[in-house]
């Protein structure tokens, strides 16, 4: 394997390209003062995106609706402007209304917000499937009925010889995965390859304490429990062919931010050589590289 990856280095340098270049862009990654999501990658990140966007609209009409009403209350029936009281205790048509108001809101909001959580939660059958196990503190992956499992480190780690410090020799692995220092926390020594367009489905569970499967760009979110077996779902679109990142999302003990997931997504024809040599050899590194050897 070794060798192997030598000739692709050396390939790539005659080339002129850098050596094991990622030549997938990095997509779903957080950006330094970003606010807003990352770019949804799936239908199911476009919809929780798009319901964010709806409840955003009603929950200000409603903060604006109190804080007007609060104005006009302290204006109108302060004790100077309105200096003797109504007494009455019950209003019923008031009582009526405002009970009545919160209920068709809400059901208004579940109208919306529950078709796009049946749609992540009803699993699919997936065209691959995934076991994923959260360790303290890295992620095993397994792909079920393909007879290929390796492990995910964060590049930095203890495991990868680092101190989750951010070291020159840690910037030098990160270079040589193809990252930048940017992805420092984020990157891992091998990632989850998928395939564009297919049905991928996670199943989350955890060896030892509770672990959470997260990737913010797909939508995606699931605790890995030990002795349980949960399911995940995703379909990145085709032509969102790039990196994405995640994190453990289970505080899990003291290396908890120290276990992110990194996902290539590439396209069915390099995902299928990817598998195959990965069958073969064991994880194989350079995801795209592969279909030109
Ligand atoms: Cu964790």
């Amino acid at each position: 394997m070794r060798t192997k990856t030598m000739l692709t280095a050396l390939a790539g340098l005659i080339a002129g390209a850098p050596a094991f270049a990622q030549d997938l862009p990095i997509i779903g990654t957080p950006v330094q003062g970003g606010l807003n999501f990352q770019p949804a990658a799936t239908e199911l990140a476009r919809d929780m995106q798009w319901l964010d966007g709806l409840l955003v609209i009603i929950i200000s009409v409603i903060t604006l609706l109190v804080t007007g009403l609060l104005a006009f209350a302290i204006v109108r029936y302060n004790r100077r402007s309105n200096p003797t009281p109504s007494r009455f205790t019950h209003n019923s048509p008031l009582e009526i209304a405002w009970t009545l108001g919160p209920i068709m809101v809400l059901v208004f909001i579940g109208a919306f917000s529950l078709p796009v959580l049946f749609k992540q939660q009803e699993i699919p059958e997936g065209d691959v499937v995934i076991k994923v196990t959260g360790y303290q503190w890295y992620w095993g992956y397994e792909y079920v009925g393909e007879d290929l499992s390796y492990e995910s480190f964060m590049i930095g780690s203890p495991a990868t010889g680092g101190d989750n410090r951010l070291t020159p020799a840690v910037v030098e692995q990160l270079q040589e995965a193809g990252y930048s220092e940017d992805e420092f926390l984020l990157a891992t020594d091998t990632a989850v390859v998928v395939p564009s367009g297919a049905t991928i489905v996670m199943q989350v569970t955890g060896a030892d304490v509770i672990h959470s499967w997260t990737v913010p760009a797909f939508g995606v979110k699931q605790d890995g429990i030990p002795g349980r077996l949960a399911e995940l779902w995703f379909e990145v679109d085709e032509g969102n062919e790039g990196v994405y990142f995640g994190q453990c999302s289970e505080l899990c003990g003291i290396a908890h931010a120290y276990m992110p997931i990194t996902v290539k997504v590439v396209t069915p024809a390099e995902y299928d050589a990817w598998l195959a040599a990965s069958k073969e050899e064991g994880y194989y590194t350079d995801v795209r590289a592969v279909l030109t050897n």
